[in-house]
């Protein structure tokens, strides 16, 4: 999206969310260890139809019109595969045929790769961690949340020290989550900090990285916040998700507990102008209360 209009609907989210005044389709904030919630904002609702090319039931269910009539409520409600029909024992040939597409495509984006293109255009220099292949990755998790000697160096070399806000990209579990999501959602989360006068560190893209990267990177930069948008692991629904992790002063040693995490960050969730602008929102709360996560929840209270 052009930055200019990203910048507007970014003002006019704000404006709204600080008027309170936004309808439907609510978006939580939850913390690590319950599901308890730590705010919660409205967004305006997406329809089915943006995700998915509606299939028309099967032959079985028009027969019972009654059901058919609820299934359809149902089904307009979630992109989930409920009341898809069937032939015989079977699932439709449109149903298998989808479902094929949309493994394909989760397989695709764990293992695809960020394209330079991306990362150019929002000028982010790339580390490295020390899940040096994909298949490392996959198996070591720990690797994920180590950064590799060189990354170690670029980041001391290249990077403001003690940035109020730091804000951080990885591939994580899906390329398409970046390359669908990011650049809207990094733009409107910029703008609507820098509306709010927060200083921000140097960005930065992490090849490989899993979450708790943020604390080896807290640790060497010395931020109050970090805000890692991370592509989330591919469901059957999305596999170009994106989620947004928060820590308040994530060090090594920090606990799970004191993270958060906005996810669901798509067309079909929550879309990503949207998403930036109200991450602005979490991050003024965290440094508010100089806490993140269970902690925030405490200091709530
Ligand atoms: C895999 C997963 C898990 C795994 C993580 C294990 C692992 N090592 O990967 C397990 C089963 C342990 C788990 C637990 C929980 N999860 Co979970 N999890 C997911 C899932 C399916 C994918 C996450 C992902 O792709 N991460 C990206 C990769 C690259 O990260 P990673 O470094 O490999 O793994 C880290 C994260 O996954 C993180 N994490 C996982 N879940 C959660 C939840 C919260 C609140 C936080 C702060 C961090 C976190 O912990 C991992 C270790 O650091 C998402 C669904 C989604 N669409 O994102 C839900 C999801 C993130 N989880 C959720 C919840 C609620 C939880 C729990 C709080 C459940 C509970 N009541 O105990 C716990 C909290 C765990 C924690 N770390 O604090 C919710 C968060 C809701 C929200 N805020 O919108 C989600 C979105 C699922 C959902 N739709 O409800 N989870």
């Amino acid at each position: 999206m052009d930055a200019q209009l990203v910048e507007k609907i970014t003002r006019a989210i704000i404006s709204k969310l600080s008027e309170n005044e936004l309808a439907s389709k609510q978006v939580e904030v939850v913390d690590s260890k319950s599901d308890s919630h730590l705010d919660m904002v409205k967004f305006s609702p997406i329809s089915r139809e943006v995700v998915e090319e509606k299939e028309e039931p099967s032959d079985n269910l028009n027969e019972h019109k009654e059901i058919s009539e609820e299934l359809r409520e149902m089904r307009s409600k979630t992109p989930a595969r409920i009341g898809v029909g069937r032939s015989g024992p079977r699932p439709l040939t449109n149903t298998w045929l989808k479902f094929r597409y949309d493994h394909a495509a989760a397989v695709d984006t764990v293992s695809g790769e960020v394209s330079k293109s991306v990362l150019e255009r929002l000028k982010l220099f790339s580390v490295t961690t020390k899940a040096t292949e994909h298949e490392v990755y996959i198996r070591r998790p720990d690797y994920g949340r180590r950064l590799s000697d060189e990354g170690k160096r670029l980041i001391k070399e290249k990077c403001v020290q003690n940035p109020k806000v730091q804000i951080l990209i990885s591939d994580g579990l899906s390329s398409k989550a970046i390359e669908e999501n990011v650049e809207d959602v990094y733009l409107s989360l910029e703008q609507s900090l820098s509306n709010m006068g927060y200083q921000l560190g140097t960005p930065f893209y992490i090849e490989r990285g899993r979450v708790a990267i943020m604390d080896e990177i807290g640790e060497i930069l010395k931020p109050d916040v970090i805000v890692l948008l991370i592509g989330e692991r591919p469901g059957l629904v999305s596999a170009e998700s994106l989620s947004a992790y928060l820590c308040y002063q994530p060090r090594v040693g920090t606990i799970e507990a004191d993270r958060m995490v906005v996810s669901n960050i798509h067309k079909g969730g929550i879309p990503p102008v949207e998403a930036g602008a109200y991450l602005g929102t979490v991050v003024e709360k965290v440094l508010r209360y100089k806490a993140s996560g269970i902690s925030l929840v405490q200091k709530e209270e």
